[in-house]
């Protein structure tokens, strides 16, 4: 039988990559199975180096919310390369791209460009430490904002499918001021307000926890967070680097009726090229280097090619007045038909969207916090993924990870899913899953 060209590649990879790739979620350890390796990609489909076509509800973990190679922004790239990839030096099109986040997201008068999400949680709490004098950070068990050491404690994502919420190499002094809480816990928030009495510089949380799947804040959750950050001197961060232009053009905070501090993107704003930012009041802004003393920097930050492709991304989305009205259409499809098969073969599944995000869990009961998340059936999950990868469905390869539709996903793309979702299901049913 011949060998597939993936796994030849995937061999290959692991003589000279850790573990064949170069994030750890994408090495399907917690489905199973060998990853694919991606030839191209165009609109709603991405075909592997063997020629397999898949419908694509990862989109690069949300990046590609117009689909893969939208023509009008690989023609944008392409004249902006011939004028070269990055100077060191200021531009124009920073301030332009500075200027549409700052006009979509009230809660920031100003931002500064970075290279991804990590970068731009790291800094945000940085920052947040260096206004307020103060070093514990509080965030959420299930939350993921990145691999910087002060945030890799109780992490979402891939540090938690691998079962590592908290990394080897970060020293304790490190994650000692880092408190993880459970999501939506209120008392257990009040009591380490208390306990930690003007000690605490931040709150950062997911507005929708993605990285842990899908877990929605409780009604006015948020706002508790609120008053008790403004009653205790605290900062809030919302890290809306997956949430962020996805129901809305700006933050999921704004629908939620929240004035974070802070607030940091990325995925969408970047339009699949390196690019993320953070950004807030003008005097929590105003103390980072050169204006102030909270150092922070980056080579590519603001970078020609990434910042043009996510200018000509967000010029595309806020071009179309239905966007957000059409991607929560595609979800609610998608999450109310997956619902209806699986209530068919009696297999019990909670399923959740907002805007182009979708979650899927394997669960008797509704999931609110991590925990929840964690003692839900991800061995399901594992084989659900599985046998949708074989029907040409790209999903997530870990149940902590929340799916994505794009506005290249066609109707038939929908319906083709659901069929594939049919057939998964009933062979799960027919094996037998309790
Ligand atoms: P990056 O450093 O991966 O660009 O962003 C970190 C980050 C921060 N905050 C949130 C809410 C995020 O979702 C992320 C990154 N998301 C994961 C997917 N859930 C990245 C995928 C990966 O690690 O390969």
């Amino acid at each position: 039988m011949k060998i597939p060209v993936s796994r030849k590649l995937f061999s290959e990879a692991k003589k000279h990559i850790p573990g064949g790739v170069n994030s750890p979620v994408r090495a399907f350890s917690a489905v199973g199975g060998e990853p694919f390796f991606v030839a191209e990609g165009q609109g709603s489909v991405i075909q592997d180096v063997d020629g397999r076509r898949y419908i694509d509800y990862v989109g690069s973990w949300g990046t590609a919310v117009l689909g893969h190679a939208h023509p009008d922004v690989v023609t944008t790239i392409c004249e902006t390369a011939s004028k070269g990839f990055s100077f060191g030096a200021p531009t124009e099109a920073e301030t332009r791209l500075a200027r549409v986040l700052c006009d979509a997201v009230p809660a920031m008068d100003m931002v500064r460009l970075v290279s991804s999400g990590t970068e731009a949680c790291m800094s945000a709490v940085r920052l947040a430490r260096g206004f307020t004098g103060k070093n514990k950070i509080i965030k959420f068990e299930g939350h993921y904002h990145g691999h910087a050491d002060m945030l890799l404690v109780s992490a979402g994502s891939g540090a938690a499918t691998f079962g590592n919420p908290s990394s080897a190499g970060v020293p304790e002094e490190i994650v000692r001021c880092t408190i993880p809480l459970p999501f939506n816990d209120l008392k257990a928030l009040e009591h380490i307000f208390r306990q930690c009495q003007g000690e605490i510089a931040a709150v950062i949380a997911e507005p929708i926890a993605g990285n842990a799947g899908f877990i929605r804040p409780d009604p006015g959750f948020f706002q508790e967070v609120r008053s008790l950050c403004d009653k205790e001197g605290a900062l809030m961060i919302i890290d809306e680097v997956m949430t962020g232009f996805r129901m809305t053009f700006g933050g999921v905070h704004q629908l939620m009726d929240l004035k974070p501090d802070l607030c940091t993107f990325g995925k969408i704003i970047g339009g699949g090229l390196p690019l993320a930012a953070f950004g807030g009041r003008r005097e929590i802004m105003e103390q980072l280097s050169p204006s102030g003393p909270v150092y922070q920097a980056g080579t590519l930050s603001g970078n020609p090619l990434a910042t043009a492709c996510g200018l000509k991304t967000l010029e595309i989305i806020q071009k179309n007045p239905l966007f957000y009205s059409q991607l929560e259409e595609k979800s609610a499809c998608l999450m109310e038909g997956i619902r209806n098969i699986a209530a068919s073969h009696k297999i019990p599944v909670q399923t959740d969207y907002a805007g182009g995000m979708f979650g899927v869990y394997f669960s008797e009961t509704p999931v609110r916090h991590f925990r929840d998340a964690q003692s839900s059936r991800t061995d399901l999950y594992g084989r659900y993924f599985n046998l949708m990868l074989k029907e040409g469905i790209s999903l997530a390869p870990s149940a902590y990870e929340a799916g994505f539709v794009s506005a290249a996903h066609s109707q038939s793309d929908l319906d083709s899913t659901l069929a594939a979702a049919e057939r998964s299901l009933k062979t799960i049913a027919e094996e037998g899953f309790r």
